[in-house]
C-alpha cells in the first residue's frame, strides 16, 4: 500500500505536533482576516471529502507545506548561488544550493536550476538559454560584444529578428500536448515559427516516422516532446534521434510524469533526462512538491539556463525553493518509488475498471499516471461530464481529444489521473470502484437539447455516488491525524 506520506504523518507525535502547529497558525491568521482562515479550513475539508482525480493536482506533505510558510517569503534574492543582486543571501544560497542538489541526484541530471515559479516559467528559461545559446551568443561573438547593450542599435535589431524568426515542433494541444509547446494564442506559438505534431487518428499513439518526416520538412531549431493529457509513455531516445538528425535541441517537458521519472518507472529510453538537452518540470503534480518550477540541463546549456534571472525571472521565491529541497528530499527515499510504481499501477486498474464497463479510452488505455475517457459515447461533451461529476463528488478537469469535434472550452473529455488518490493510500480495487462510480454517474446525464453545457442528472445518482465515494475516502483520510478543532 503507497501511502507511506498517511504513514509518516500519522506516526507517534508528527499528527499532533503538525495539527497544534495549523491549529495556531489559523489562529493568527484569523486574528488579521478571519474568512481567510475559514476558507483554508474549509478547503481542507473540500479536499478531504472529494475523489480528487485532477492529473496534475496531488497533496504534498505537511513538510513541504509548512516549509512555504516562512520569512525566507520575504527575502529578494535575485542571481545565483554566491553571486545575488542582494546582501544577505547566505540562508538563500543554502537553500538553493541543497535544493539543486537534491534535484541533480534525484535525476541524474548535470545541471539543476531550481528558480522557476512555474511551469511555463520554466519553460520560457528553458525556450531563452535555448535562443541564448544557438542564436545570442554566436551573433555577440561575431559582434565581439560581451552582451546586448553593446551591440549598436541597428545589431540589435537584427539579432532580435533572428530571435524571434527560429522554429519549433511540438505536440499539438488536442493530441495531449500543452499550451507551451507552441499552441498559437500561447507566447510560445507566438515567439516561434511553429508547427505541431500530433497523434495516429486510428490508435491515438504517437507516430514517430511521423514525427521525424514533419521534422526533416521544418528543420525546427527546437523539438519539444511531453505532454499534458497523452495517456502513454514516451520513447526519448528516438526522440533525440530524430532531433540529432535533424540538428534541433531536444526539450522535455516532463511536468505531468517527473513523479515516475523520480521514482525509476520510466527508465532508460523512457526517462527524459538523459536524453534531453533541457528538461523542465513543475514541482507539484506526480513529483508531489510545492507549487513550482525546474529545469535541468545538459552542461553545455547550464550556463545559458543559469540566466534565468534576469532573462525571464524576477526574484526567486526563496520559500518554496526550500520546500521544493524538502520534497526533493521525500522523493530520494525509497517510499517514493513505492509510491510512483502504485501510481502507474492505479492508472492501469482505472483504465481496465472503464473498458469493462465498455467506456471508450483514448489510445485504448493507459501505461503512466492518467487516463482519458472519450465521453461521447455517453453523448456528453466533456463539459457536462466534467459538472455531472462534479455535483456527485467526483473532481475531475474536461479535456480535449484527438480532433476534438467541441473543441477546446466543451471538449469530448474527461482527464483522470492517478497520483493524488494514490499519495491517500488508494489500491487497485478503490480505482475499480471509481472507474464504477463515475461510469454510473456518466450513464445517468442527459444533455438538454442541443445544449453542450446543461445537462440532467438522474435522481439519487449524487447522493449514492457521494455515499459510496465517502466509504473509499473514509478508508483512506487525508493527512490522518490532521485535527484543526
Ligand atoms: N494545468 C496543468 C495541467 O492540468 O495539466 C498544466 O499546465
Amino acid at each position: 500500500m503507497a501511502d507511506e506520506l498517511n504513514d509518516s504523518l500519522s506516526a507517534p507525535g508528527v499528527a499532533a505536533l503538525t495539527s497544534s502547529a495549523y491549529r495556531q497558525a489559523l489562529e493568527v491568521i484569523a486574528s488579521v482576516e478571519p474568512r481567510i482562515a475559514a476558507a483554508t479550513r474549509q478547503e481542507l475539508a473540500d479536499q478531504r471529502g472529494s475523489l480528487k482525480l485532477i492529473a496534475s493536482e496531488n497533496y504534498a506533505s505537511p513538510a513541504v507545506l509548512l516549509t512555504m510558510g516562512t520569512w525566507f517569503s520575504d527575502k529578494y534574492a535575485e542571481g545565483t548561488v554566491g553571486h545575488r543582486f542582494y546582501a544577505g543571501c547566505q540562508n538563500v544560497d543554502t537553500v538553493e544550493a541543497l535544493a539543486a542538489e537534491h534535484a541533480r541526484e534525484l535525476f541524474g541530471a548535470p545541471y539543476a536550476y531550481v528558480q522557476p515559479h512555474s511551469g511555463i516559467d520554466a519553460n520560457l528559461v528553458a525556450f531563452w538559454s535555448i535562443l541564448a545559446h544557438h542564436v545570442e551568443t554566436p551573433y555577440l561573438e561575431k559582434h565581439q560584444a560581451r552582451n546586448v547593450n553593446e551591440l549598436t542599435e541597428a545589431d540589435w535589431e537584427e539579432l532580435r529578428h533572428e530571435l524571434g524568426n527560429q522554429r519549433l515542433l511540438g505536440m499539438s494541444l488536442d493530441a495531449g500536448g500543452h499550451l507551451t509547446h507552441g499552441f498559437r494564442p500561447n507566447i510560445s506559438g507566438k515567439m516561434f515559427h511553429q508547427q505541431q505534431y500530433g497523434t495516429d487518428p486510428e490508435t491515438g499513439l504517437l507516430d514517430y516516422d511521423a514525427v521525424r518526416a514533419k521534422a526533416r520538412e521544418f528543420r525546427p531549431l527546437v523539438i519539444v516532446a511531453g505532454y499534458s493529457a497523452y495517456p502513454r509513455r514516451v520513447d526519448f531516445a528516438k526522440m533525440r534521434e530524430i532531433a540529432d538528425e535533424v540538428g534541433a535541441t531536444l526539450m522535455v517537458d516532463m511536468a505531468h510524469f517527473a513523479g515516475l521519472v523520480a521514482g525509476k518507472v520510466f527508465t532508460g529510453d523512457e526517462d527524459p533526462v538523459p536524453h534531453a538537452h533541457v528538461t523542465t518540470t513543475t514541482t507539484h503534480k506526480s513529483l508531489r512538491g510545492p507549487r513550482g518550477g525546474m529545469v535541468l540541463a545538459q552542461e553545455e546549456f547550464a550556463a545559458d539556463v543559469d540566466r534565468g534571472c534576469p532573462m525571464v525571472l524576477g526574484g526567486p521565491l526563496s520559500h518554496v525553493m526550500a520546500a521544493k529541497a524538502v520534497a526533493l528530499a521525500e522523493a530520494r527515499r525509497p517510499e517514493f518509488q513505492v509510491y510512483a510504481q502504485s501510481v502507474a499501477d492505479n492508472a492501469k486498474s482505472l483504465a481496465e475498471g472503464f473498458l469493462k464497463r465498455d467506456a471508450r479510452l483514448v489510445t485504448g488505455g493507459t501505461d503512466n499516471h492518467l487516463v482519458l475517457l472519450d465521453v461521447t459515447s455517453f453523448g456528453l461533451t466533456g463539459r457536462q461530464a466534467e459538472s455531472a461529476l462534479l455535483d456527485a463528488g467526483v473532481v475531475t478537469n474536461r479535456n480535449s481529444v484527438p480532433a476534438d469535434p467541441n473543441g477546446a472550452w466543451y471538449t469530448s473529455g474527461v482527464r483522470l489521473g492517478t497520483p493524488a488518490l494514490t499519495t491517500r493510500g488508494f489500491g487497485a480495487a478503490e480505482f475499480d470502484m471509481v472507474a464504477e462510480l463515475i461510469v454510473d454517474v456518466l450513464a445517468n446525464t442527459s444533455p438538454v437539447g442541443d445544449s453542450k453545457a446543461k445537462y440532467v442528472l438522474a435522481d439519487g445518482v449524487a447522493d449514492r455516488t457521494k455515499a459510496a465515494s465517502a466509504e473509499l475516502l473514509d478508508k483512506h483520510p487525508l493527512y490522518p491525524g490532521l485535527d484543526l478543532a
